[in-house]
């Protein structure tokens, strides 16, 4: 059986991949069906179109953009769709990201996108699971799984270190 994908990630080009790779590993662990494209806002713009607008209809409820330099992908993509966008810039240029930053946050009044860190594809993922999961126990309960995993591992790395001191 053929699933439908929950999330939609398209990329500006396949060079942004080592880092979106981050966001598809989080869906997968979470076990969420996803598609995946390199779709330019610049290079191949009506492509961009045709993708917005046709994610709904593919059963698509959250989308990732992943772009760097003048990353408008995202804001691209929100303007043809009500479903949420989450913008994550990339690093691929000598500003540090900063670039691709400051073109996907500062999206004007209408036309949101949910921007994350610079590089930051774990959080992308985990955003758009937790938009699933407002509809689906499921996901909820793993997610829950997943907060109570890192405060053990934080309580852990404390343990560790109230023992390296008193050893100092
Ligand atoms: C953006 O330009 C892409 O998202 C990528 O981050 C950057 C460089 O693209 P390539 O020149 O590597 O194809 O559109």
């Amino acid at each position: 059986m053929i699933k439908l994908a929950k999330v939609a990630i398209v990329m500006g080009s396949n060079s942004d991949l080592p880092v979106v790779k981050g966001a598809i590993d989080k869906l997968k662990e979470f076990g969420v069906e996803f598609e995946a494209r390199v779709i330019s806002a610049h290079r191949t713009p009506q492509a961009a179109e045709e993708f917005a607008k046709g994610a709904e209809d593919r059963g698509v409820s959250v989308i990732i953009a992943a772009a760097g330099k003048a990353a408008h992908l995202g804001g691209v993509i929100a303007a043809y769709t009500t479903l949420p966008v989450i913008a994550l810039p990339i690093k691929s240029s000598l500003m540090d990201g900063l670039d691709s930053l400051l073109s996907m946050v500062q999206m004007p009044s209408g036309i949101p996108v949910a921007t994350v860190a610079v590089n930051g594809a774990e959080n992308a993922g985990i955003l758009a699971v937790q938009m699933l999961a407002l509809s689906d126990k499921s996901l909820s309960d793993k997610l829950k799984k997943f907060k109570e995993d890192m405060a053990a591992a934080v309580a852990e790395k404390d343990k560790k270190l109230q023992a390296e001191l008193a050893e100092m």
